[in-house]
Parts: C-alpha cells; structure tokens; sequence
C-alpha cells in the first residue's frame, strides 16, 4: 500500500482521523499475530488448568470461546499475558507479556509504515505505547465497584493525555487496528469528529458523570467537548485508523458473542520523546539511516524483558519513582 492518498490526509487533518481501508495484508501480517496468540493462550489454559483454577484447558474450542470461557471460570480477564506492554506499577521478574515475532512484524510492517510515513514523516520511531486488547462479550463478565464489566467501554480520552509532560510536543501518532472483523455489536473504536482542534483536556481519576456505563474511569468529563457527536469506526481485518493524539475518543461495549481482537500502536518522529521513558520503543524506519532500524525481533523482546526486570525494581507499593501519568489539576474536574 502506497502513502495514504491526499484526500485522507487531508480528512485526517480536518476531522481529526481517519479510516484507510486495506492497509495490512490480513494473510501475510494478521494470521501469523493470530497463531501466535492462539499458542499463547494454549499456554496461559495449560498454566491454569494446573493451578487448579479451570476445569479443563478446553483445548477443543477456537480461541474466542476458549478464552471467554478462561475469563468466566476465573472471574478475571488475562490481557496482560498478550501484551507487548507492562503495568505501571508492582511489576515483577515474572510479569507475563508477549513480545513475539509476529507481533513485531506487524508494528514494522511496511505496508502499514508507508502510510504512517505519510501522516508523521520518514524518520519513524515505534512509540511503547501500546496495546493489544482482548475484550470479551460483557456480560461474561464480572462487574466493578460502579456495577460495570471489569473490561468495558473505553472512557473519553485523547492520547496526548497518557503520556507525561515530557512528550506534550510530541507528533505522537494513534494506529488502530482489528485482528478479526470489528463490527458495531463488539464495540469498535468510537472517535469526536473535529474534536483535535481543542487542546489537551484534563483525564479526571474516578470521574462519576451522568452515564452509569462509564462511571468511575479516569476520563474527559463530557460537558468538555461534544459527545453527542461521537461516531463509532467499525472495520474490517486490514483497515487501518489513523487517530490524532487530541482527537477525543473511546469505545463502546462488546455486546456480540465473540471477543474483540485488537491493536492499538503509537508512531512518533524519532527526535521526539514517547512520554514513556520506562519502556522501550525503537525505530521503525528511517530514509535517513536505515542501519539503526530495529529489524530483530528477538531484540525487540529482549528490550521488553529488560524493562520487566528495571520496572521490579521501581514502582512498587503505591510509590511512584518513575511517572507514567501526567499531574491533573484538579479544579478542572470539579
Ligand atoms: O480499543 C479501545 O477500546 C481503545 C483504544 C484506544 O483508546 C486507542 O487506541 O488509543
Ligand atoms: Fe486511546
């Protein structure tokens, strides 16, 4: 897939994000992502199944049933042993995440960089801020202190507003993508069109406001931009959504029958802080030096190791030795 054509950069400009259909070959860079989780969870059931915590590894369904029925004899869900991230706090020599090599060559995938070559330029640095997440059907469930699902709706956000201060003037560039086909019943991305045009707006911890279905997040109070406005993006394997870091956006719940697979990436210039010091980003591509890009995936993984092993020492009890999250004023979120 060539750059992204004039018309969607300019969309991207206007409103804020945009939909690129067909940027990733679903066969060459999604179904490898997939086996790999597939082996992942047989892993994650087997490790269970032994701890006494499931009755079987229910090794004979397909991996959205098998994992929404993991998250419902456990009462919990088990992201973290998919991410190619880690918790901000208590985390240990053992802390799971997968770091592997299909994933690394989705997020270095160049069909997927041409495009965000387009928006950010050709010097491109992968941004640790990242997610895959696996969210099931709601009412698998268990539900919060606010009667929620324990993995619900994403509350309203702008990205620019989870990395610290260090990266305010960051080119920090949103890239989502599905791994199975996100229709609206399982809760795709949902974005405030033109809403990039107001700044960073405070992310209020425990914010109540007037929707039960997204009480108690950190989260942009409504009143602050024009909810009513948001649109939901639902894709299809292959699509790309392109967000900017001040577009407001969320999601809504997963009211289907299957679990919801997706990516969430982060690109930035490579000269420019990620606002996520601790973890490790590389770079992507770079027309200037293509030498320094990272091309092995088992260094990417060893990076991802070694933050585990620096994180266990830091951030542990409450105390906070390296910030993750940027200071609220709290007046703003009265
Ligand atoms: O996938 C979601 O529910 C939220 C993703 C998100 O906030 C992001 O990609 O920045
Ligand atoms: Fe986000």
């Amino acid at each position: 897939m060539p750059a992204l054509a004039p018309e969607q950069l300019d969309h991207f400009a206007r409103e804020g994000y945009v939909v690129a259909k067909g940027v990733i070959d679903p066969a060459k860079v999604l179904d490898p992502v997939i086996t790999e989780y597939a082996a992942c969870l047989d892993r994650l059931a087997h490790q269970l199944h032994a701890a006494g915590e499931i009755s079987s590894p229910h090794a004979d369904l397909g991996f959205s049933d098998r994992y929404i029925q993991i998250c419902r004899e456990t009462a919990r869900v088990h992201n973290q042993f998919f991410d190619f991230s880690l918790p901000f706090q208590n985390v240990q020599p053992d802390t799971p995440f997968w770091a592997g090599p299909a994933v690394f060559r989705a997020l270095t995938d160049p069909d997927l960089l041409d495009a965000v070559e387009s928006l950010i330029g050709p010097e491109v640095y992968s941004n640790p801020v990242q997610h895959v997440r696996i969210k099931p059907p709601e009412h698998h469930l268990p539900k919060n202190q606010y009667g929620n699902p324990i993995l619900g709706p994403t509350h309203w956000h702008q990205d620019h507003g989870v990395v610290t201060e260090e990266a305010d003037d960051t080119n920090m560039l949103t890239v989502w993508f599905s791994l199975e086909d996100t229709p609206i019943d399982k809760g795709p991305l949902m974005v405030v069109p033109r809403s990039h045009g107001m700044g960073l707006l405070p992310h209020c911890n425990g914010y109540m406001g007037n929707r039960p279905e997204f009480a108690g997040g950190q989260q942009i109070p409504e009143k602050l931009f024009a909810a009513a406005a948001a649109i939901p993006l639902p894709v299809a394997r292959g699509d790309v959504i392109f967000v900017h870091r001040q577009t407001v956006h969320g999601s809504y719940s997963n009211t289907s029958e299957e679990v919801r697979f997706s990516f969430d990436l982060r690109y930035n210039p490579s000269d420019q802080p990620t606002g996520r010091i601790a973890f490790p980003g590389f770079v992507a591509r770079s027309r200037k030096n293509p030498q320094s890009e990272l091309r092995d995936p088992a260094e990417w993984h060893r990076l991802w190791s070694q933050a585990r092993s620096y994180m266990s020492t830091i951030n542990q009890d409450g105390q906070i030795d390296v910030p993750f999250r940027r200071q609220v004023d709290a007046a703003l979120c009265a």
